[in-house]
């Protein structure tokens, strides 16, 4: 069966700021009270949409959340008009009132784990929306995630979406981000990887910074995706890494195909887990395993040249599309020099301006979700979330019209930024095709 990969990227939202909510996401913790800027934000966001598309990539698009989240203030108490809600919660609880303000649904790779039709028992493609247990502002992402997943997604004949795993520290789940399909020769492999264990014991664990993907959560969705044992890897993410801020799987390693990029320190017991991947693909595996000596644990962070996308080539060569802060750093980029005139199947770089996402940690892969799809289900997808050359010009005019250029911690109490947003929000969901997904729609 011929499949495609769809790259689904988030757009970003226009109440994109610098809070400092993510502990473990070094970005994030350094950036804290940094002024924003929604509009570039979303611009970069789309630039590498339109790169995307433009090499031929299938490229859609995934819509920002309801920011500020009026109704997550109201279950904590706050009541009467919106307004009220917010300058209260301004007043009363600044840091609650930070956190509905985040627009990290941005960051699509922790939407949800998809499994393809290929590797499931019952041949539809399966979604599960990530709990992100480990962090209130991005705990509350689920259930527009599964509403809008479902608005692009919506033949059960050929999707099926499970609601979010329940949400406690045992079954915490961050999505695609520690998810990977390696893919040869008509047979998938999904890798699961987990900071910590979940319900049993801890054999070892992150010290100073939390451990987000359990075990348990790995293996709940391995089930509810119905795939077969033989064909899934789950491996553990060196804790030490995580101390050193690699909060996801995706900051130390990415796959395509039957090609692992990752680096030395990724994984517990590493040289077993690239045996059970390669094993398990039928012999055909090829990792390319960065050595710390040529590109330390702490320039991978900085850099991010691990959370990037490959991309392959009509030759079959692949091209990494990764963060322009690489070329910044000397190792990271000579290393990579090095690579693609060597004799691997990495031959090109494509580095790409994303500095606004950067900032709070998440590069070119953290922004997609990648879904392959055969030809019958891709004539099942929405096609209004399909990115075309006009409809990036319409995002463009749209993000232009509603989004500010700055954006401040004290600005988040302003309520004219609530309805700026809903007014944006309305009019991208005709442009998208996506129905009233949103709770102020709803009303
Ligand atoms: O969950 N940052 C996100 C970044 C997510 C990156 N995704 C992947 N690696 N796939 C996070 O830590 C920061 C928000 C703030 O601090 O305002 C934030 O949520």
């Amino acid at each position: 069966m011929t499949t495609r990969e769809f790259n689904f990227d988030g757009l970003v939202g226009p109440t994109h700021n610098y809070s400092g909510l993510s502990v473990g996401n070094i970005a994030s913790t350094r950036n804290q009270g940094k002024v924003a800027n929604p509009k570039l934000a979303a611009l970069q966001g789309l630039a590498k949409m339109k790169l995307l598309m433009d090499a031929g990539v299938a490229q859609g698009v995934i819509a920002p959340h309801e920011r500020p989240c009026v109704a997550t203030l109201r279950r904590a108490g706050f009541a009467g008009t919106d307004a009220d809600v917010i300058k209260r919660a301004a007043r009363e609880a600044p840091a609650l009132l930070n956190a509905v303000n985040s627009a990290s649904a941005m960051w699509a790779a922790n939407a949800a784990t998809v499994s393809p039709s290929a590797d499931t028992l019952d041949k539809r493609v399966h979604f599960t929306a990530a709990n992100l247990n480990n962090k209130f502002h991005r705990a509350i992402e689920h259930p527009t995630t599964s509403r809008i997943l479902q608005a692009i997604f919506p033949d059960a004949r050929h999707f099926t979406h499970h609601a979010a795993l329940p949400g406690c520290p045992q079954l915490g789940d961050e999505g695609a981000a520690n998810h990977t399909r390696f893919f040869s020769r008509d047979v998938g492999v999904a890798f699961f990887v987990y900071g910590a264990f979940g319900f049993d014991p801890q054999a070892s664990a992150p010290k100073k910074f939390p451990a987000r993907q359990t075990r348990d959560a790995s293996l709940a969705i391995a089930r509810l995706h119905q795939l077969d044992p033989a064909r899934v890897v789950v491996a553990q993410q060196n804790p030490d890494v995580i101390d050193a801020g690699v909060f996801h799987n995706d900051v130390i390693a990415v796959g395509n195909k039957n090609v692992l990029f990752c680096h030395e320190h990724a994984f517990v017991d590493q040289a077993r887990v690239l045996d059970e991947i390669k094993r398990k693909l039928s012999g055909d595996f090829v990792p390319i395993v960065v050595p710390d000596a040529d590109v330390s644990v702490a320039d991978a962070v900085s850099s991010y040249v691990f959370n990037s996308q490959l991309l392959t080539e009509a030759d079959g060569s692949m091209t990494l599309l990764l963060p322009s802060e690489c070329e910044a750093n000397p190792a990271v980029w000579g290393y990579l020099q090095a690579m693609v005139s060597g004799t691997g199947p990495i031959k090109k770089l494509l580095p790409v301006d994303l500095r606004e996402s950067m900032q709070n940690g998440g590069g070119p892969a953290c922004l997609r979700l990648r879904v392959e799809l055969t030809e019958a289900e891709a004539r099942a997808v929405n096609p209004h979330c399909i990115l075309t050359p006009q409809l990036h010009v319409q995002l463009v005019a749209w993000v232009k019209k509603h989004y500010r250029d700055r954006l401040a911690e004290a600005d988040l109490a302003d309520v004219a930024l609530l309805n700026e947003s809903r007014r944006a929000l309305d009019e991208l969901t005709q442009l998208i095709g996506l129905g009233s997904v949103y709770p102020f729609q709803q009303i």
